[in-house]
């Protein structure tokens, strides 16, 4: 057998194989709290680095361009059908490559270049491929944003309906990345169809919730949904897009490939499908639910340490922070948070900076600490900790806090470990 199908990473390429090394360690070693993140199963992990990455296919399951798909069109069908029944939708498109892609296809489905969408505003918790000037979607469509309530900091729905009506959208959409509160999306379909729109929800974020029922499904009010799988799903990278249209699917199958994508991420597909079966389960059910006790209990302990939450506090895996008041920005409390080995991410706030470095917003989330097992009582301690490495960036001494919450944080990830060797 030749080298090249015996010789692993390690031989072919020591640069790359020390960097997935350090990768690894550094997931056992550092607590994740990106929001957007989560820690995969075996399984899903098995299925990433499987030889089906070899496999060539566009089309769809039983409708190839090329031969030798019979053994993908059983893992795309299987996703295909967990999905409907997950999500409770009639159709199901499994290809997308990632939640943009997703989004994309939507707009080649619905939209002409130039119709108006009405999208969250980026700073209240949008994402940027809903009409942001630098994306595509927003360079090609005409783009509205409404935002969150000065006061209560969540959607405004009778204010959202007033210029829903103004601005008379073609899609108007909800969701996005850094959005705590649930979305009333009976409400939302509502306001669309007054002002003759779609409504398409984006739940990227929140998919895993969605799918455990602990917050409310989109279905029946949105006309589409599009998510991503990585989230609180906990599944590879990659998009979803769900409707009930029957319409619609031969064209949003079109919208996808050839519309937007050209050959399937064959082996991703596999673990999409993966992910998408543990989600039908009622250990991931009792995880997702735990995710949100997680949040809760995290934005409590970091309230009752004077530190300001956005909009009061969370209904999702999202906890965001106002750092104004402790005189810091969002990356000064990146840094020391990753100092102690806590990772997070600067965000902007509602009415934040436009400019990234002067963000005063913090984003945490609880899914992927959620996956290693942890619970309230480390919840409440990564609270005080992340409390304690904030007032200590704010009073300009930071090396003792951080020497300790370091400690504390390898107490944890040893005591929650991640992948065996
Ligand atoms: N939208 C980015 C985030 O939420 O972090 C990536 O998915």
């Amino acid at each position: 057998m030749s080298a090249h199908f015996q010789n692993n990473v390690s031989i072919v390429d020591p640069l790359v194989a020390n960097a997935l090394l350090n990768e690894k360690k550094r997931q056992q070693d550092q607590i994740e709290l990106i929001a957007s993140e989560n820690i995969v199963s075996r399984a899903v992990l098995d299925a990433l680095g499987h030889e089906m990455t070899n496999k060539t296919l566009e089309g769809y399951p039983g409708n190839r361009f090329h031969g030798g798909g019979k053994f993908v069109d059983i893992v795309e069908q299987a996703a295909i059908d967990r999905a409907k029944k997950l999500f409770g939708c009639g159709y199901a498109n499994v290809q997308p490559h990632s939640g943009s892609q997703a989004n994309l296809a939507v707009f080649f489905l619905l939209l002409k270049p130039e119709d108006r969408v009405l999208s969250l505003d980026l700073a209240a918790g949008g994402h940027l491929s809903h009409g942001l000037k630098a994306n595509l979607s927003g360079r090609w469509f005409e783009a509205h944003h409404y935002g969150v309530d000065a006061e209560s900091e969540a959607i405004n729905y009778d204010e959202l309906e007033k210029l829903a009506y103004k601005i008379q959208p073609k899609l108007l959409i909800a969701g996005g990345s850094a959005y705590p509160r649930e979305i009333d999306f009976e409400r939302m379909g509502q306001i669309a169809k007054k002002v003759g729109a779609w409504l398409h929800v984006d739940m990227a974020h929140i998919a895993g919730l969605v799918a455990a029922g602990v917050h409310p499904s989109p279905f029946p009010h949105a006309d589409i949904v599009t998510c991503t799988t990585t989230k609180t799903l906990r599944g590879p990278r990659g998009g979803l897009i769900l409707t009930n249209n029957e319409d619609w699917m031969k064209r949003l199958q079109a919208a996808v490939f050839p519309g937007v994508q050209g050959s399937i991420h064959t082996q991703v597909l596999a673990a999409k499908a993966i992910c998408l079966g543990e989600a039908l389960t009622d250990d991931f059910k009792n995880y997702a639910a735990q995710v949100k006790t997680n949040a809760v209990t995290m934005a409590e302990t970091l309230i009752n340490r004077g530190i300001r939450i956005v909009s009061g506090g969370t209904d999702t895996h999202i906890v965001l922070l106002d750092l104004s008041s402790k005189g810091l920005t969002g990356k000064q409390a990146e840094v020391v948070l990753e100092m102690a080995n806590i990772t997070s991410n600067k965000n902007a706030i509602p009415n934040d900076s436009t400019r990234p470095p002067e963000w005063v917003g913090l984003r945490l989330g609880t899914g992927a600490a959620t996956s290693r097992g942890m619970k309230e009582a480390e919840f409440k301690k990564l609270g005080e900790m992340i409390a304690n490495l904030i007032d200590a960036e704010a009073a300009g001494d930071v090396r003792a806090i951080v020497d300790r919450c370091s400690a504390q944080v390898a107490e944890l990830c040893s005591k929650f470990p991640v992948y065996k060797e």
